[in-house]
């Protein structure tokens, strides 16, 4: 992973220092933003910097144990009464962050999604990192910051969520090595797994059986589709968040090129993609469709009713694949 970017992480303690400092991910948190979340605001809280996790909506209850002792500032409660620097990990862009922050301007961004173009003042964007996780382990060994166990524990959650367990084709030589780091700094593998991957409840496995009963091929195969809708949470007592992971299912079946997971919002269609292979470029598909990602995996929402989106859904995929697949 190249390590220059037009600043360097010492301009963004200085230019942070004496701030009240609030460190937000993307709207819907994954084990990725949530411990790039934590790590930061530890390293920050470890060089003298009044640092909090930006709290703006509830934290998956898988995720929240990672937070530990970490600053939170509740931002569904109000935001500090003060001025506050923002600073942002793992947001495409600045619509990714929740419209609790307004147009307030934005510090500092780590991000490596493709897509993302330089939105705050200090920009490092990595899109060759498997996950942002990987960009801020990199940052806080080169700057020689502290990554103390929490922090460690974090960012290895970050590396092992993005990284599909470090299935997917983003993980590189590179991201093992870093995620060895980590576990020299404190991370404990087994501690991760079991709290993100064996913490099953009756409704979620309900809501995946359904999930599984809808998934369909198209497109003669290349093509698995799985779908979900506001009914199906409340059928099964879940809640969208009890759905991650699922779109993964669409891309296992023998024979496929990619997989989706529509989301039956009403009036809004909201959609994961997976795909076998980068060449696929799944960002440049969900682009067309106002989304973006990764080449691996993407994902966008549409103002449409499902019934329109769909057979516009396939013809643009078919489109796609015709000059993408190999
Ligand atoms: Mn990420």
């Amino acid at each position: 992973m190249p390590t220059s970017f037009p600043h360097s992480l010492t301009d963004v303690l200085n230019a942070l220092k004496d701030q009240v400092v609030l460190l937000a991910g993307h709207v819907r948190p994954d084990g990725d933003c949530i411990g790039a979340q934590i790590a930061l605001t530890r390293v920050l809280c470890s060089q003298g910097i009044t640092a909090y996790l930006a709290q703006a909506e509830a934290i998956p209850h898988i995720l929240a144990p990672f937070i530990n002792n970490t600053p939170v500032w509740d931002c569904t409660q109000g935001l500090p009464p003060t001025p506050y620097a923002l600073v942002s990990v793992d947001a495409a862009d600045r619509q990714r962050l929740s419209p609790l922050f307004g147009d307030h301007a934005v510090t500092a961004l780590f991000d490596h999604h493709r897509s993302t173009r330089p939105y705050a003042q200090f920009n490092f964007i990595a899109p060759e990192a498997a996950a942002t996780a990987e960009l801020l382990t990199q940052l806080f060994i080169d700057n020689s910051l502290p990554i103390d166990p929490v922090s460690a524990q974090a960012l290895y959650v970050g590396l092992l969520t993005d990284t599909g367990q470090f299935r997917h084709s983003s993980t590189t030589g590179h991201t093992l090595r870093l995620a060895a780091t980590l576990l020299e700094s404190g991370a404990n593998p087994e501690n991760a797994s079991h709290q993100l991957f064996e913490q099953e409840t009756l409704p979620r496995l309900a809501l995946r059986q359904h999930f599984l009963s809808t998934l369909k091929l198209e497109l003669s195969g290349q093509l698995c589709v799985g779908f979900l809708e506001a009914a199906s949470y409340k059928n099964t007592q879940t809640l969208p968040e009890d759905a991650e992971g699922f779109v993964d299912y669409t891309r296992m079946v023998q024979g496929v090129l990619m997989g989706a997971l529509i989301e039956d919002q009403g009036t809004q269609v909201k959609s994961s993609l997976r795909a076998r292979s980068p060449h696929l470029r799944l960002d440049i598909l969900a682009g067309l469709f106002g989304g973006g990602g990764h080449a691996c995996a993407a994902g966008f929402k549409v103002d449409e009713p499902l019934s329109t989106f769909y057979p516009r859904f396939l013809e643009l995929v078919a489109e796609h694949l015709k000059h993408t697949a190999q």
